[in-house]
């Protein structure tokens, strides 16, 4: 991505730098900033000289042009870029709210600082890959940005970063749905749970913040019995409370990835699965239907 100023219009640098791209063969996209102004815009058309394409109209005071920009930028990435991984990797995302504590628990489990952690909310931006082995087996995590509500979720970065969330977890095996324990679930954390279950994917429901929350005796049953209710449409999905901070209990979600996982790539029969419905049916009688013939 090649910026100008436009507000400065064409310069001898601009030239040097074009001229060096163009050799280098590589694509090229010509950015005019600052378009904001009257002036910048009366010299956009300088900007043809360099021969590198029309150049798009952007300004990065003002967020102008942002989204066609990422458009055109991700028009140019390259197809398939993920496949070269062994395709049997287990592919597991961890997902969420914004600021539960997703990276934390991917730096805790990889035992180094690879991912950002701040107490901003919405630090990750995309979605990223770390191929990583435990035991036996291997993994890959999928680091994700966290899910705003609805309002907010619309503009420009913002939007590239919700697309790029649900398709780690359209490419991944098993979602990590990570819940702050200091909140509880929210009705954010259902529509998450949602998409996750509609798309067919293994899921475990990761409560962290553990070590923050005040435990009495029966603390963890009621809040597991408050996440029952609330994600009643997967009640498969089993919940382990965790610190990403302080590594409690993440050990624990190796032992629940491999039993998501086996139940996830069980295949049933036709035969059982007649068997099932017969039996279902056979406890549950569907009303009959009666046609009235006059
Ligand atoms: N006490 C406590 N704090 C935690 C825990 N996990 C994360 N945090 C803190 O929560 C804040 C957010 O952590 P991140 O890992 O950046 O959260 P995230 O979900 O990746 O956030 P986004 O990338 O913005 O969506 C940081 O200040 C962490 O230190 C935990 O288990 N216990
Ligand atoms: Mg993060």
């Amino acid at each position: 991505m090649f910026i100008v100023d436009g507000l400065d219009g064409l310069t001898p640098t601009d030239r040097d730098i074009a001229d060096i791209l163009r050799r280098s063969q590589k694509e090229v996209l010509l950015v005019c900033n600052k378009i904001d102004s009257k002036m910048a815009k009366d010299r956009i058309f300088e900007f043809y000289e360099l021969g590198l394409g029309d150049p798009l109209l952007i300004s990065a005071e003002q967020g102008l042009g942002i989204g066609d920009l990422l458009d055109e930028v991700i028009e140019h990435f390259p197809e398939n870029k993920d496949t070269d991984y062994n395709e049997d990797i287990l592919k597991v995302s961890v997902i969420g709210k914004p600021n539960v504590g997703k990276s934390s628990l991917i730096n805790n489990i990889l035992g180094e600082e690879r991912v950002i952690v701040t107490n901003i909310p919405g630090t990750t931006r995309d979605a990223i890959d770390t191929y990583f082995t435990y035991g036996e087996e291997e993994y890959l995590f999928i680091d994700t940005a966290g899910l705003r509500r609805k309002r907010s979720i619309y503009e420009n970065v913002e939007r590239y970063s919700v697309v790029r969330t649900l398709s780690a977890v359209d490419r991944s095996d098993i979602c990590i749905l990570v819940i702050d324990a200091t909140e509880g679930i929210t009705e954010q954390d259902t529509k998450i749970a949602g998409y996750v279950h509609e798309q067919g994917k293994g899921m475990i429901i990761a409560v962290n913040k553990w070590d923050i929350v005040e435990k009495e005796t029966n603390t963890s049953r009621d809040m597991e019995r408050d996440i029952r209710n609330k994600l009643g449409f997967v009640p498969y999905a089993p919940i382990v409370f965790i610190s990403a901070k302080t590594g409690k209990r993440v050990n624990r979600l190796f032992e629940l990835l491999k039993i998501v996982n086996n139940n996830y790539s069980l295949r049933i029969s036709t035969g059982v699965l007649n068997d099932i419905i017969n039996e279902a049916v056979i406890l549950n009688q569907p009303p009959l239907l009666i046609r009235v013939i006059d």
